[in-house]
């Protein structure tokens, strides 16, 4: 029988089959090939004497660490408009994870009803001028969810983003079920405590949704430095029309980044981000 892991609880395992959840455990000499089921494997499973077994994990198509899911296809980062206000350095690194991951990103703005028309609008020019979709959310009064139902369908969709953004808001909506833990922003902030910890796969509209522990920063400096500026879509018309080959576009002369940037044609903030990410990584330093 085939199905998918949609979560691990101390050492079992609960697969979606075509007409029901099974719980399983895994074979015993999957610890000794190195191999550990993951939320999101696809896979092959065996009933005896009443009891599930993974027999077969299939080829990932993509692996994300934090939160660990195997297949994942489509990213929602999500960030709230305001409390907490847009941080857009940690919006850069999530769509920088997420082109590493080559996954497909759409930002979600949520608490629309924090700010006015005008003030939307205009973050949404900037988010669509770097090369990414931006859909408007009200996550707690269930506005704008139908767009995101409709992005889902044939999708494994990870929710990430900041803590207090509002995901799990947004996936109790989606899911029409008081499925995940909220918490006020000020409780998350003044303690740093996460309210969601662990990742499962909840299934909407023929696609799954898994939603992740907010972040307040997030460590980008393992990407390999000659592949970060392949992370950025805003870039791609450029990168490789420089005077060198393999230009970082960083002190190189003849660059066309650096030109594009002076004229206007990619924004001087992502540029900055960048940069500042690269010498992150070429001095092997972890963001704090
Ligand atoms: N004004 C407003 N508040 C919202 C909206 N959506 C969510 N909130 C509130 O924001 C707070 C945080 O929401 P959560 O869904 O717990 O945030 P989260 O992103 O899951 O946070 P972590 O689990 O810590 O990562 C809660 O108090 C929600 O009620 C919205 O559209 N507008
Ligand atoms: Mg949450
Ligand atoms: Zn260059």
């Amino acid at each position: 029988m085939k199905g998918k892991i949609l979560k691990g609880i101390g050492g079992f395992y609960y697969i979606s089959t075509e007409d029901k959840i099974i719980e399983c455990k895994a074979r015993g000499n999957f610890r000794y090939k190195g191999l550990k089921p993951m939320v999101g494997d696809n896979v092959e499973i065996k009933i005896e004497n009443g009891k599930g077994r993974i027999e077969k994990i299939e080829e990932r198509h993509s692996e994300l660490i934090r939160p660990t899911v195997a297949n994942v296809t489509l990213a929602f980062v999500v960030f709230a408009i305001k409390n907490p206000d847009l941080n857009f350095d940690l919006l850069n690194r999530f769509l920088v994870l997420c082109e590493s991951n080559n996954i497909k990103a759409i930002v979600c703005l949520n608490k629309v009803d924090l700010v006015d028309e005008e003030e939307r609008n205009l973050l949404k020019e900037k988010i669509n001028e770097i090369g990414y979709d931006v859909l408007f959310i009200n996550a707690k009064a269930g506005i704008g969810i139908e767009s995101l139902k409709e992005r889902i369908k044939g999708n494994v969709t990870v929710l990430c983003g900041p803590s207090g953004a509002g995901k799990s808001t947004l996936i109790n909506k989606l899911t029409n079920k008081e499925h995940m833990e909220t918490g006020s922003v000020s409780e998350k902030l003044g303690r740093g405590k996460h309210t969601t910890r662990h990742s499962e796969l909840i299934e909407v509209e023929n696609g799954y949704i898994v939603d992740t522990p907010g972040f307040s920063t997030l460590d980008i400096t393992f990407i390999e430095k000659e592949d970060l500026k392949n992370y950025f879509p805003d870039f791609e018309e450029y990168n490789n029309s420089c005077k060198f080959r393999g230009c970082m576009h960083h002190k190189e002369p003849g660059c066309s980044v650096k030109e594009a940037v002076e004229e206007g044609k990619i924004n001087k903030f992502r540029y900055e981000f960048y940069i500042r990410t690269l010498e992150e990584i070429l001095n092997g330093r972890k963001y704090k």
